[in-house]
């Protein structure tokens, strides 16, 4: 059976250990209860004066709250079962144990088994229980009980009960990150590639999860260069963690406060972020109209100087070419059929340019990334892509569909470069209104099916030029790459 949502059962339970190395005991048992539990909050670690039988270690003690689908004897069997596979040997009430665990409250029941009595028997006179769980949720008043776990724990003398502080971290006793290199020299950039997050949008209120990865570098001035920063992959990391747990709503407005971000705690020269996200959209195929949904590549890239930063959108889109060069030779041999037949040339010339011809097809994967002060969703830019191929493609196809892009794609062959022109004559057409100085690169890379290699065509460059191309006729002469746009 299928399993969603959350577990039934709320439990508080207590940990103990003092035998063996106590802390890793602990966490060991967590990690096994999480096989078969959601472990929802876990209090600090306390140091306990043994109760009960007093000539034995001090304990370790934690309280965390879990839920489970189990009751409450095949709970208790569990636990018992944990204890077991830790090493705990049955021996007097109260002995010594690498690892206790204790059912403390279950939702809000009442039972006793003689097996096993909830809330526990004893709780509310030990201050290694309630001290624990009133950090965890003082709120809470067991059943049967008057008054709350907090209440009680202030109530009782806690002198034996004292919290570990940093129980699982340590204390750094130097700051290697700044320490001088032992090989003086200097570096151009340093940063963290390929780092795989889920990211969050928000789009019109509504919050989407999508898998993202990104690559960030700082890059160092000549003054900084060996004296510090020669290791912060780990202060990237955590930037990405704080910022990418908040709903953003574009991918290059997360790419730009990454850039932002490291620069000021980098005290970088200059940052660049690159961040490749899949992203789901929903189309419909040509013809049967069934709905699909398929997964675009949507990039965000930003540069910050410290002042300033520059941002890119854009997506990667794959759709199909077919080869106007073998189009062209079937063209002729299928004319010199007909001839050979007894059709005249005129005929053969009217039917060859009738019929459907065959040639040979590419995946092509086209690329379009638009630095501008205008906002341009990268949705947009899907469709910009996808009318300049041959065809597109789609994810699943009914068999007049399949008609339709094969057919579409071999009255439309194009090479690399033509696609490259096209993506630049639509753009210029549905954004009239992008500035003149916007950064746009269109790159088109063929994954041929005669070949093993892939053809390529790339053009950058700002949209003046390209505008000026297209009305002008005329190259001008312009080379801008992206990694200089991006140099500012
Ligand atoms: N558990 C006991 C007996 N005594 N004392 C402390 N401090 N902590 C415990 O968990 C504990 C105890 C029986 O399980
Ligand atoms: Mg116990
Ligand atoms: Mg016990």
């Amino acid at each position: 059976m299928p399993v969603s949502g959350q577990p039934a059962h709320e439990v508080y339970l207590l940990l103990g250990a003092n035998l063996g190395d106590r802390q890793s005991n602990m966490l060991q048992a967590l990690q096994y209860l999480q096989g078969r539990a959601v472990i929802e909050r876990v209090s600090s670690f306390y140091e306990t004066e043994p109760v009960g039988y007093a000539d034995q270690p001090w304990f370790l003690n934690l309280v965390c709250r879990l839920r489970t689908d189990m009751e409450p004897v095949e709970f208790l069997r569990f636990l018992k079962s944990i204890e077991m596979r830790m090493g705990r040997v049955d021996s007097f009430r109260n002995a010594p144990r690498p690892i206790d665990l204790d059912i403390l409250v279950y939702d809000d029941l009442q039972m006793d088994t003689g097996e096993l009595t909830i809330p526990h028997p004893r709780m509310a006179e030990r201050a290694f229980v309630l001290v624990p769980f009133a950090e965890l949720d003082p709120h809470v008043v067991p059943a049967g009980y008057s008054r709350s776990v907090g209440e009680l724990a202030s109530a009782m003398d806690g002198s034996g009960v004292v919290k570990v502080e940093q129980s699982l971290r340590f204390n750094l006793e130097r700051d290697i990150q700044r320490g001088k290199p032992a090989v003086p020299v200097s570096l151009s950039r340093v940063g963290v590639t390929n780092l795989q997050r889920i990211i969050r949008m928000s789009d019109h209120g509504k919050e989407t999860l999508f898998y993202a990865e990104m690559d960030l570098f700082a890059y160092l001035s000549e003054a900084q260069t060996g004296i510090h920063m020669s290791r912060f992959s780990d202060v990237l990391e955590r930037l990405v963690e704080e910022i990418t747990l908040e709903a953003s709503t574009s991918i290059e407005g997360i790419a730009e406060r990454l850039a932002r971000q490291v620069t000021r705690t980098q005290e970088a020269e200059r940052a660049e972020v690159h961040i490749r996200a899949k992203y789901p959209l929903k189309k419909r195929t040509p013809i049967s109209g069934k709905r699909v949904e398929e997964l675009y590549t949507f990039i965000g890239i930003a540069a910050c100087n410290g002042r300033e930063t520059r941002r890119l959108v854009g997506v990667e889109v794959e759709g199909m070419t077919a080869c106007p060069c073998a189009q062209d030779m079937i063209r002729s041999h299928s004319r010199k059929l007909l001839v050979d037949e007894g059709y005249s040339e005129e005929d053969a010339r009217y039917i060859v340019d009738l019929l459907p011809l065959a040639s040979h097809n590419q995946r092509g994967r086209g690329t379009l990334l638009i630095g501008s002060e205008q906002a341009v969703r990268a949705e947009y830019l899907v469709h910009v892509l996808e009318a300049s191929m041959s065809s597109e493609t789609y994810e699943l196809l009914k068999r007049p569909d399949e008609f339709f892009v094969v057919n579409k794609a071999h009255q439309n062959p194009m090479f690399t470069e033509d696609v490259v022109r096209e993506v630049f004559r639509n753009l210029v057409d549905i954004y009239p209104d992008l500035p003149d100085d916007s950064f746009v690169l269109v790159r088109q890379e063929n994954l041929e099916s005669i070949h093993q290699h892939n053809a390529f065509a790339e053009r950058s460059g700002t949209l003046r030029a390209i505008r000026s191309e297209l009305e002008s006729g005329q190259g001008v002469g312009e080379a801008l790459t992206l990694e200089e746009w991006l140099r500012f």
